[in-house]
């Protein structure tokens, strides 16, 4: 007290928060008053945000830091007394009638819905210096994953709007949960591209804050190593989504004006709008309060294995366990394999890919109750087996996936499962990780992510009809992917399959080294027999057939090493870039 500046009241009431929370060390350094005040100031400025960003303030953090930490020391685990056991959801296959008519009343659902992007994460295992939003979802056209994802959201809004009989102004809201970390970046890439043709009023940032770190096992806080006025903080996870929406007001927004869905997803996964309209569809048939997209899983592919887990007591929940719990807990229930592929080459837990569909009524009512706080863990690197010193101050995470944990056994919790290759290629491991993968395991990379867009968009044309032709295998920074045609297209051509199919033709056919490029809502495809590169843009509503013989040299695949500095860093991670020798640009 005696080396404390004059307080202001609300400063005071931290004070003696964090000294009856065990905290004296953060002042034990303090100089006289006259010395630093300042930087005192400051002090309790981060307090002050600490305190306000967290559920239940600071005093909550510390408590709920002091039990996990008790629990980790004790070795205790977090699922003891249940037993995991595979859970039965709904799988789709792609293009057959039960999901064209999902997709349909997706689209029907979409403008009540609200969209979610969790971006607040660094990206270190890609160890790529920007902001991953930033990346191009692939090269041949350039278009940014930001870029994309708006252009999904606006082209279901569009879809969905036709559906209405009389005018339609719905705005589909999309929210992006930034951090220090990334929220400048973004902001600037929303602004210096006119936020991608959507409104600025649709677009709703909210920004994350880190939590602080933890020195020992009595949660006492951590000062930062080059400054003795500020407590060290680090990342919270992507759980503080539910946090965040429920303090910005947003959701009583939505649902007084209509909205339905709350839809979250991640970063990087350039895929994930094609499972978007069928899993709404889900969501409303079934009546989902919470409907997580899935796929196959490799055994120890890293991403959550989907569980049902059931309790001694007789509970029972369908949620993720993340993919280094789940191999022990699978071994210390009676499964001596742990998580093994079975006879269909796949873990039987399918992988959580992180795209949430929860319904908002229920949603709310949960947050009336929670203020959005999600369960929580810890995950100290301790010196020895003591485990009484940490190796480096830790602090608790928050996963958003688990929202479910605290629900009622009457909700309804479920799942959809889709295959990989149309929904789930995200980035997120850099060549060198990428390149150790074992083989037939994802690499989830800049070269995997971009080549399965290809690989998707060859598959959906040919389920079309289309004569698309074989893919070769080729290796760029160590993998071996299949490299298909070069075929992209803007989401308001082919949001659903229904209108793949409705503007694509079987006679016409793409050779393996050709790039395809359809720029133009109305655009179809009949009679085309393309060796080379063609790119249509067609305007607005103009109507436009592609067709004929087009022969050109195209464009090469040159590979570049990762290493090579000479290269943009972006190029430099897919390991592969076009040489533009020639091509045939058709604008109607
Ligand atoms: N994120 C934040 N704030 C954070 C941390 C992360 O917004 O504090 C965002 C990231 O930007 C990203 C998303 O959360 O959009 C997920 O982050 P990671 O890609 O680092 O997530 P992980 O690979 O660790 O795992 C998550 C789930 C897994 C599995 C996997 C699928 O936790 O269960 O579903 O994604 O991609």
């Amino acid at each position: 007290r005696r080396n404390l500046p004059l307080l202001a009241p609300h400063e005071v009431k931290l004070a003696k928060l964090l000294l009856s929370e065990g905290q004296s060390h953060l002042f034990e350094h303090w100089p006289e008053p006259g010395v630093d005040d300042d930087k005192k100031r400051n002090f309790f400025d981060q307090v002050c945000r600490l305190n306000s960003s967290y559920p239940g303030g600071l005093a909550s953090y510390i408590q709920n830091a002091r039990k996990l930490l008790a629990d980790s020391k004790a070795g205790k685990n977090p699922y003891d007394g249940f037993s995991p056991s595979v859970p039965s959801g709904e799988v789709l296959t792609f293009g057959d009638d039960n999901f064209v008519s999902l997709e349909e009343a997706g689209v029907k659902e979409a403008r009540h819905a609200a969209f979610v992007l969790v971006a607040g994460g660094l990206g270190e295992r890609l160890g790529y210096k920007g902001i991953k939003v930033a990346l191009p979802r692939e090269t041949t056209t350039g278009k940014c994953f930001l870029q994309h994802y708006i252009e999904s959201i606006l082209a279901l809004q569009e879809a969905s709007c036709k559906l209405v009989e009389g005018e339609c102004n719905t705005k589909i809201p999309f929210v992006i949960m930034t951090s220090d970390d990334t929220n400048a970046l973004t902001v600037k890439l929303l602004e210096s591209n006119s936020y991608f043709g959507m409104e600025p009023s649709q677009v709703h940032i909210l920004k994350q804050e880190k939590v602080a770190c933890l020195a020992d096992n009595d949660a006492r806080l951590a000062l930062d190593p080059n400054d003795k006025y500020k407590i060290q903080t680090k990342p919270h996870g992507h759980g503080d989504v539910h946090a965040l929406l429920y303090s910005s007001g947003l959701l009583e927004q939505w649902k007084s004006t209509g909205r339905k869905w709350v839809l979250f997803f991640q970063d990087t996964n350039g895929l994930l709008f094609n499972a978007i309209p069928s899993a709404l569809g889900v969501s409303a048939t079934k009546g989902y309060n919470v409907n997580s997209l899935a796929v196959p899983r490799k055994a120890k592919e890293a991403i959550g294995g989907i569980t049902k887990l059931t309790h001694v007591d007789g509970r029972t929940m369908v949620i993720n366990v993340e993919y280094n719990q789940l191999d022990p807990l699978l071994r210390a229930t009676g499964h001596p394999d742990g998580d093994a592929n079975c006879e269909t080459g796949y873990s039987p837990y399918p992988g959580n890919i992180n795209q949430l569909i929860l319904e908002i009524g229920p949603y709310m009512e949960e947050l009336q109750k929670t203020h959005g706080a999600i369960s929580e863990f810890v995950n100290p690197k301790y010196t020895d087996s003591t485990k009484t010193a940490f190796k480096s101050s830790t602090r608790l995470e928050c996963m958003m996936q688990d929202y479910p944990k605290t629900l009622p056994p009457s909700a309804k919790v479920g799942f959809t499962v889709m295959d990989a290759w149309l929904t789930y290629a995200p980035v997120k491991n850099n060549p060198e990780d990428s390149a150790k993968v074992p083989k037939g395991n994802p690499y989830h990379s800049a070269t995997s992510g971009e080549m399965a867009i290809y690989r998707a968009n060859s598959l959906i044309l040919r389920k079309a009809g289309a004569q698309i032709a074989d893919p070769v295998i080729d290796t760029f920074n160590g993998q071996e992917v299949e490299v298909w045609p070069r075929i992209t297209w803007i989401p308001r051509w082919g949001l659903i399959f229904k209108d793949v199919k409705a503007k694509v033709h079987s006679n016409s056919s793409v050779s393996q080294r050709s790039a395809l490029v359809i720029n133009g809502k109305n655009i179809t495809i009949q009679g085309l027999s393309l060796d080379g590169t063609l790119i249509v843009n067609a305007k607005d509503e103009a109507k436009f057939n592609v067709t004929g013989h087009i022969e050109n040299k195209g464009w090469t695949i040159q590979h570049v090493d990762h290493k090579d500095t000479s290269e943009k860093e972006e190029i430099r991670i897919r390991g592969f870039k076009f040489n533009k020798v020639e091509q045939l640009e058709l604008n109607y």
